[in-house]
């Protein structure tokens, strides 16, 4: 062990002592009989907070929302029943390279070593399945025992906080309580620092390029957040003058009111002016970009061919790849190296929402329910959005410092209620706006009685539109397997908590909404919006007829008549 003095400790309080000193103040999940004696440390310790959630998959997507806004997130569950449950939340960090730890109570190494067939696993005498199971969706796993706990639970955490991926920990329920020599020095959160002539290469190599260029652009993908870079692109970017657009999973990680931000690019489904900022380049920084559907315009998207990509720990500069750079020292070197630029154009700004003139007695719509809303975000806000008619609010110019939680890429829907429980819970003191449809809200509706229960005071915008609308627009436009039961939406902060202060609203028209609108934001406030099936904002139809032609080809059934959503003509 690298360190000069250690000290006696349980394995569990080891545990939980790391997970503190790495940040995180909070942990989420569902008791069982195998994480019971971990759960009783914490509770003997005092220093953490238990956030018991409704179901293990809200608990992984508490975690989620918890570790974009704190940096790590932690949950613990049960073996198997409660790991296999969370494992679609996990995958989906995975995916939005979000650091998350699952520490998952696991059955006693005395079964494993004497052959002990128990409840929570597949009843055959295997051991190794969940692991397995997690190795397909974590960066790092492991089995602590205790010879290798204090070793294992330091590479753990450090890997998903270097690599921003999830790991996976079993820890046995008899190993808990044992006592096993583990360092003195607190952990310390640090990347490895760059070799310093790759770093001096590097850092010179992009400057130099960047300031030969004509129309140099940067391009920010939600990397960038995750590696805490946002605020050196925009120093870079001011003091070269240079154009940043966003993918729109990375929207609002560079604050929109800043003069360089050039809006979302998404191939051709960007508006024009940020296509030409990103494709027009004769030199591009792109950082962290990811070409899926849903960032490439499907596949539309045209980098120029001087395209430099950096990544959290590499780069690609023409023909060399530097191994051994940090992203950020690599743009700390940048912005030394780079000459200050004072003779460029800022871009254009994109434009806002249109108004639409609205009668206040009127039916209300999708376009003038977002243009409503547009008017009602703060300086500070977390949006959270899930998939639906929802992603309208990737059209919102968004005030200064705002935060956007969503899941573009893994996109399971019901992700957002369970977030926003963890974003709640990581910043208590901003104001959280969830954007949400009926359909998403169903799959994880219970974890809002856990933000009632801890006096939460979020606001959520439910639109009730009898089903799936999104899906409409691929296939089903009136189908009945694209219809929800109708819930009284509005009722449930009564029913999750009968003496709950929450403000609950049914708005059906422009003047309701209005209304509800102006409630204070002193309690949770929940604001159910009924719209009709078949509106949808423009950009969600189109993006969902191109991902019809994309999913079923071209003898799939989305060419007949009527079959699908389209926009108005
Ligand atoms: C776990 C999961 N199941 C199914 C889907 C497919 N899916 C994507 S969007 C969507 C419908 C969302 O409907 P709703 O939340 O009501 O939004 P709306 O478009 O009606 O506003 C479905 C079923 C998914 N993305 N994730
Ligand atoms: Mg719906």
């Amino acid at each position: 062990m690298s360190t000069s003095t250690n000290r006696w400790m349980k394995i569990g309080d080891f545990l939980l002592r790391r997970l503190q000193e790495a940040g995180i103040g909070h942990l989420f999940g569902v008791p069982g009989d195998f994480n019971l004696e971990l759960l009783q440390q914490l509770d003997d310790a005092g220093t953490m907070k238990w956030v018991g959630t409704c179901s293990e998959l809200n608990a992984s997507y508490a975690a989620d929302g918890y570790a974009r806004l704190n940096g790590l997130g932690a949950l613990t569950v049960t073996n198997a029943v409660g790991a296999l449950s969370a494992i679609n939340g996990i995958a989906g960090s995975y995916a939005e390279h979000v650091p998350v730890i699952l520490v998952a109570g696991s059955i006693p190494l005395r079964s494993i070593e004497r052959d002990l067939g128990m409840h929570h696993t597949t009843g055959d005498g295997t051991w190794n399945r969940f692991l397995g199971a997690f190795a397909q969706v974590t960066t790092a796993q492991a089995r602590l025992t205790p010879h290798n706990a204090a070793t294992e639970i330091d590479r753990l955490i450090l890997t998903a906080w270097r690599e921003k991926l999830p790991v996976y920990m079993e820890l046995p329920s008899d190993i808990a309580y044992l006592d096993v020599e583990v360092p003195a020095d607190p952990l310390v959160l640090a990347e490895p620092a760059s070799d310093p002539e790759r770093l001096r290469s590097c850092a010179g190599a992009i400057a130099g390029r960047l300031s030969e260029a004509t129309s140099p652009a940067i391009l920010v993908d939600q990397d960038v957040d995750r590696y805490g870079a946002a605020a050196q692109v925009m120093e870079l970017a001011e003091k070269m003058q240079l154009p940043v657009a966003v993918t729109g999973p990375a929207k609002a990680v560079i604050d929109e009111t800043f003069p360089y931000y050039a809006g979302i690019y998404n191939g051709k489904a960007s508006a024009p002016a940020t296509r030409e900022a990103i494709e027009g380049s004769d030199c591009l920084l792109s950082l962290g970009y990811r070409p899926i559907d849903g960032t490439s315009g499907d596949f539309t998207a045209a980098l120029p061919a001087n395209t430099i990509r950096a990544r959290g720990h590499s780069v690609d500069i023409g023909e060399i790849n530097y191994q051994a750079v940090t992203l950020e020292e690599v743009l700390h070197g940048v912005i030394d190296a780079a000459p200050r630029v004072t003779n460029r154009a800022a871009p254009q700004a994109t434009a806002a929402m249109p108004a639409p003139s609205a009668d206040g007695s009127a039916k209300l719509t999708q376009a003038a329910y977002w243009e409503a809303l547009q008017g009602y975000l703060r300086p500070g806000d977390v949006l959270l959005t899930d998939n639906g008619t929802s992603y309208a609010i990737f059209g919102f110019r968004l005030p200064p410092r705002c935060t956007v939680v969503a899941s573009v890429i893994w996109g399971s829907i019901g992700y957002s209620v369970g977030a926003l429980l963890g974003t709640l819970t990581a910043a208590p003191q901003r104001r959280h706006l969830l954007f949400i449809g009926d359909g998403s809200f169903q799959e994880t509706a219970q974890e809002l009685s856990t933000m009632l229960r801890h006096d939460c005071k979020p606001v959520i915008f439910l639109i009730n539109n009898g089903g799936y609308t999104i899906e409409r627009g691929y296939l089903g436009k009136s189908a009945t397997y694209n219809d929800v039961a109708r819930w009284a939406y509005a009722e449930l902060p009564k029913v999750f908590r009968p003496d709950t202060t929450a403000r609950s609203f049914v708005v059906k028209t422009v003047a309701d909404l209005e209304n509800a609108l102006s409630a204070p934001n002193d309690s949770l406030v929940f604001i159910e919006s009924v719209m009709d099936p078949h509106d949808a904002p423009a950009a969600v139809i189109h993006s969902s007829n191109n991902g019809a032609e994309l999913d079923y080809g071209p003898r799939g059934p989305q060419h007949r008549e009527n079959i699908k959503l389209q926009p108005a003509t």
